[in-house]
């Protein structure tokens, strides 16, 4: 019985993976102030099988990395994470403070509004690479409350913060 169940749910999260290899909600990216040539984009990871996040390109930045930020003693400190691991079914947010895909040599401003167009990298546990586009929308350091921003392309889902 055990062996029948487990071959099961096998079959359906292989056929999840075929359709949406990883569900990308809210995401976002800091509208740039002036002088300023690099930004951090945001949002949250979910995916259906064990994947790693692996590279991170955009037409509109030179260098794009996965940094996580963490307090070091009473200094706010950023590192390169080389691969963010997903594991499976479970949420892995990106926000301010945390792990950001972090847009630097910026070819131009990013103002509020503007999309801003990331193809993730991602490498799934048969090591088997795929590249998902995910549009991100600009959004003034000063916004308030992220669900009102609203609008982006991507259809389904409000997104609600807690
Ligand atoms: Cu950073």
């Amino acid at each position: 019985m055990k062996h029948l169940f487990i071959a099961c749910s096998l079959a359906l999260s292989a056929s999840a993976w075929a359709q949406s290899p990883v569900q990308v909600q809210d995401a976002w990216a800091r509208a740039t102030v002036a002088q300023q040539s690099a930004t951090g984009a945001f949002m949250k990871l979910t995916a259906p099988t064990a994947t790693r996040l692996v590279e991170v390109r955009s037409p509109l930045a030179g260098i794009v990395e996965v940094h996580e930020m963490k307090l070091d003693g009473d200094v706010m400190r950023m590192r390169a994470v080389p691969v963010l691991p997903l594991p499976a079914g479970q949420t892995v947010e990106l926000k301010p403070g945390g792990f950001h895909v972090m847009l630097m040599d910026l070819k131009g401003p990013v103002k509020a509004g503007d999309t801003v167009p990331l193809s993730l990298v991602f490498e799934g546990a048969d090591g088997k690479r795929f590249t998902q586009d995910v549009k991100a929308t600009a959004r003034a350091l000063a916004a308030p409350a992220p669900a009102a921003a609203g609008g982006s392309g991507s259809g389904h889902g409000a997104g609600h913060k807690h």
